[in-house]
């Protein structure tokens, strides 16, 4: 049992690596290994020596493991040593040049619109995107059956069985954000609420994702020449233009009563949209008079107050500024369509500094 002793702990002294130490293992402690032969032998002997060679055995396994894990942490700590020697950075080294990024048209067109909003006094808040189809639906006066739910396309969220919790949806547009800012801030309130929306559809005009704006003001004597002056301004300073005539078409939409698409007078010489100017009319968003069912439903007393809300799209918006004739291009993470619609990192809109310079 000693030379047994002596030979093995050897081996695992001079062994290099783990594989080494894991043929020595099998060799000496495995199933078949020289130890388990010895076991075997224990059947053959009298109780007495049995007595003996069996303690014996088990200590000389014991010993035997112990020095193979012994000697598996110093190769792994030698490993780690010689990685730690040759895998080195010189954090003093020059920095190599980096490509400098650009913004999406679509951020940008979004800075743009929070800084005018911003400055006509409105704040911005933010929700998440999966909905409760209570916010997004019924909250708005979209109650189950209502056509618009349909009309919408939804992505609905899948449901397993048992299931307790409220359906949820992809939102369909920001206005769910609105009905929470009411619950939480209650009245008077001025927000708007940018931000991505989904619906079911994929066309040259339509993407499952795209962006919207939309803006709340409430209070106790807020009207439609409110709602017209808010768009007239926003409209002149983000198509960076002195005058602007927008007309207002009777319209419907469920949380809205009256509502009202509203084009803007524009003109479109040799294929170029000038804005505020020309005998064509281009429509921009829709608006009206927030629903007493949704004023209520976001906590606030529809006996006392009331207020305007629209809605545009951010993506229509982007396009017809910066002249980019296809939508579905925003989406396509093309590298030199956003070298050549971008905008610089450090250009952030501001009204003062000039919009999109
Ligand atoms: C609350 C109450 C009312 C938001 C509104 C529209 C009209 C509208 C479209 C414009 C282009 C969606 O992106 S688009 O396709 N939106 O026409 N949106 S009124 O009305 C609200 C919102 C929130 C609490």
């Amino acid at each position: 049992m000693d030379d047994l002793k002596a030979k093995y702990l050897g081996q695992i002294a001079d062994a290099g690596d783990e594989d080494a130490l894991e043929a020595i293992r099998l060799a000496a402690v495995g199933k078949k290994g020289e130890v388990a032969l010895k076991m075997r032998e224990l059947g053959k002997m009298t109780p007495e020596e049995r007595q003996v060679a069996g303690p014996a055995l088990n200590a000389l396994k014991d010993e035997i493991n112990s020095a193979l894990s012994a000697k598996k942490s110093a190769l792994a700590d030698a490993a780690l040593d010689e990685r730690l020697r040759t895998e080195w950075l010189d954090v003093t080294l020059p920095a190599r040049d980096r490509r400098q990024g650009s913004i999406h048209p679509v951020s940008q067109a979004s800075e743009e619109l929070t800084a005018i909003f911003a400055e006509l006094g409105f704040s911005v808040a933010e929700g998440p995107r999966i909905e409760t189809d209570w916010h997004n639906f019924d909250a708005l006066n979209i109650p189950s059956h209502h056509p618009a739910r349909a009309e919408m396309d939804t992505f609905y969220m899948h449901r397993t069985e048992g299931d307790n919790r409220p359906p949820h949806v992809l939102r369909t547009h920001t206005s769910p954000v609105q009905i929470r800012s009411m619950e939480l801030q209650g009245a008077p309130i001025r927000v708007i609420c940018p931000g991505g929306v989904y619906r079911a559809d994929y066309d040259q005009t339509h993407t499952p994702m795209f962006h919207q704006v939309e803006g709340l003001a409430i209070d106790k004597d807020i009207s439609m020449a409110n709602l017209k002056w808010v768009l007239e301004e926003f409209v002149k300073a983000f198509f960076e233009v002195d005058g602007v005539e927008l007309r207002f078409r009777a319209s419907h939409f469920p949380f809205t009563e009256p509502s009202a698409e509203v084009d803007i007078r524009c003109s479109w010489e040799g294929g170029q949209l000038k804005i505020g100017e020309g005998d064509d009319w281009l429509e921009i968003l829709g608006s009206g008079m927030v629903h007493p069912k949704v004023i209520a439903a976001g906590g606030i007393d529809p006996e006392v107050y009331q207020g305007f809300a629209f809605g545009i799209g951010i993506d229509r918006l982007a396009m017809l500024k910066y002249g980019i004739p296809d939508l579905r291009a925003f989406f396509d993470s093309d590298l030199r369509w956003l070298r050549h619609y971008g905008f610089a990192a450090l250009d952030m809109p501001n009204l003062h500094g000039g919009l999109s310079r």
